[in-house]
Parts: C-alpha cells; structure tokens; sequence
C-alpha cells in the first residue's frame, strides 16, 4: 500500500484534498473545500465525517469505535458487500461482507470548479476475497463532497460466471437525542420487523424510535427525512438503484451489548441505509454494472417543525 506522502504527492489537492493517518496507522483523505469538512478512510472505503460548513455534523462516528485492521469501524458510511446482514449459510463469514474490512485503492481524486471534490476509490476481487466469494468483481465507490454527500457503489462483474450479491449503504446519522427525532418518508411501506418473515405496513406519518428497531423495508425507492427539531434541522436522505430501506437502531440492551458503542451512545444515531437484498437482490452477468447510490442533505433551520403538538407531541407545519 502506498505512503501518506506518496499518496498526497499522487492524489492530494492544495488547500482541498490531502491524506493523514488516523487514529494508529488506518489512513484518511480529509477534504476541506467551499462545502464541507468530510474525511474517508481508505480502509473500508467509509466516509467516517460529513459537516456541511455551519452545520452539525450529519453522519455518526462512535467514540468507542475500533480503527483497526479485522474490525469494522462503527459509524460513518459502512460499505457492505458482497453479502448483507449475516452469511446466509456460513455464520464464520464476516457479517456484512469484506468490503468494509479491506482497504481501498484510490483511483482519482478531483477538484471541480464549483468547489467540490470528487474521490474514486476501488476494490477488486484478489485471492483474499475468493477465499470468501469466488467470483472476479471490481467495485468503485464514487463520493461527491458538495452541499450534499452522494455516494455511490457501482460494481462490475469481470469473471465469466454470473453472480448474486446483496449490498447496503448503511448510514450512521447524528441526532440530538432518539426521543427528539421522527423519521418521515415511510408511510404506507410495507416492512420485515426485526429479522421476522412477516410483512407489515407502515401506518405512522411519522416513526418515533423508542426501542430497538430493525426495520427492512421492500419496494420503497423514496426519500427519507430525520426531522430534528432540537438541531433545527432535516436530514434529507435519498437514494438510486435500491428498493430496500433499513432502519436500525440497536436500542438500549443490544447496544449494552456491543463494544463499540459507549453506554448511552444508543441514543445519538439512526440507522437509514441504501440496501440491495431480499427481494432486491442485484444478479449481474459477465461485463454487467450495477449502481447503488445515497444522496444525503441538510436543510438547516428548517421553520415550523415543532415539538409539542399533533400525534402526542411532533408535527411539521
Ligand atoms: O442493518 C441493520 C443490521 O444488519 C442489524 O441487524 C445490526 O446488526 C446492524 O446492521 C449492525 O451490524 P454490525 O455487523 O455492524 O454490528
């Protein structure tokens, strides 16, 4: 792999785009340009900060998260492919697939002239992923920095076998707390609660999380909005080439659970993730693309939402 000074002299734009090691010895692009602080570690190819210039910061990085070779990192955007959720017929298979475990190459980097940066960074199929998946695949990750975060997987089949994968996006976004927050764009969504094989419709205009939520939602292509008042902000998230939604949040047991997360941390994110799987799962043939894409956005000051009124205490007016 190459250096961090052989990667700035390579790829790294002045006042804009450079490269540091982060927390021991993963290494980071941090872009600082006329939009937005973001940064992207090449391990996992996760973007692991987004901060629109004069806003919060949109996406959730734990505090307690692991940086380290073999463990995924918790929060930002994890990429996970080939497979989503748990190996469907090998529990030793990492979940989520390797995507997330391996270290992206960087393809290019670029300055526009409206001010935002475009980063390419890919991962091939080598003999580490054919001892887990047996198939040549070469996937590009395309992140556009701008006045929104557009993230792109797309990935090609370059073998001469036919395959299925299942992938997501799966988002971390930061909120001022679980108890101030709704999440609109979901109604009348048809949905897998937990890991349950039961479909159930969405009836809520608005879904409050108040305990531990694992929703997969099917056929859905829509945007998502986190309504949070106390930040005085939506978070817009929409999304191309996906028709499956999870919302997750570990609540407060599960999360008690997990190492990464510090107690508490339950309450400062949402889960709202891009997904290819279940009924959406992607088949390519040989030389065959597929793209999936979150768009994520921020309205800042958004007026008239409020806490205190309709449905016991949430409306946008
Ligand atoms: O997308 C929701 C989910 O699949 C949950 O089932 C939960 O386990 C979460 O992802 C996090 O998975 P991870 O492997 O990162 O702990």
């Amino acid at each position: 792999m190459m250096s961090v000074d052989e990667l700035d002299d390579k790829f790294g734009i002045e006042g804009e785009l450079g490269f540091t090691e982060i927390d021991g010895d993963l290494i980071a692009i941090s872009i600082y340009n006329k939009f937005a602080d973001a940064e992207i570690c090449l391990y996992g190819g996760q973007v692991t900060r987004y901060i629109p210039h004069g806003a919060f910061e949109v996406l959730w990085m734990s505090p307690a998260s692991f940086f380290e070779e073999g463990k995924a990192i918790r929060g930002g955007i994890p990429v996970c492919f080939p497979w989503f959720g748990p190996h469907t017929s090998d529990s030793s298979k990492p979940a989520h697939g390797f995507a997330r475990l391996l270290y992206w190459d960087v393809l290019e980097t670029k300055s526009l002239e409206s001010g935002e940066n475009i980063i390419k960074l890919q991962l091939s199929s080598s003999y580490e992923t054919k001892a887990l998946w047996p198939y040549d695949f070469c996937a590009t990750l395309t992140i556009h920095i701008g006045k929104t975060l557009d993230l792109s997987l797309s990935v090609e089949n370059t073998g001469d076998k036919p395959f299925d994968y299942s992938a997501a996006l799966h988002s971390y976004f930061s909120v001022s707390g679980l108890e101030n927050i709704r999440i609109g764009g979901l109604t009348g969504a048809s949905y897998y609660n937990g890991f349950g094989s039961e479909l159930q419709v969405q009836e809520e205009e608005l879904l409050a999380i108040e305990k531990e939520e694992n929703r997969r939602y099917v056929d859905i292509a829509g945007e998502c909005t986190i309504l949070d008042p106390l930040f005085n902000q939506i978070i817009r998230i929409s999304k191309r080439g996906s028709n499956v939604t999870v919302v997750w949040n570990p609540g407060a047991d599960t999360a008690a659970s997990m190492e990464d997360i510090a107690e508490d941390g339950f309450q400062e994110f949402v889960c709202i993730e891009a997904v290819n799987a279940y009924n959406d799962c992607i088949k390519l043939a040989p030389g065959e693309k597929h793209s999936t894409a979150t768009v994520i956005g921020l309205d800042q000051r958004a007026s008239g939402m409020k806490l205190g009124s309709r449905d016991g205490g949430f409306a946008v007016v």
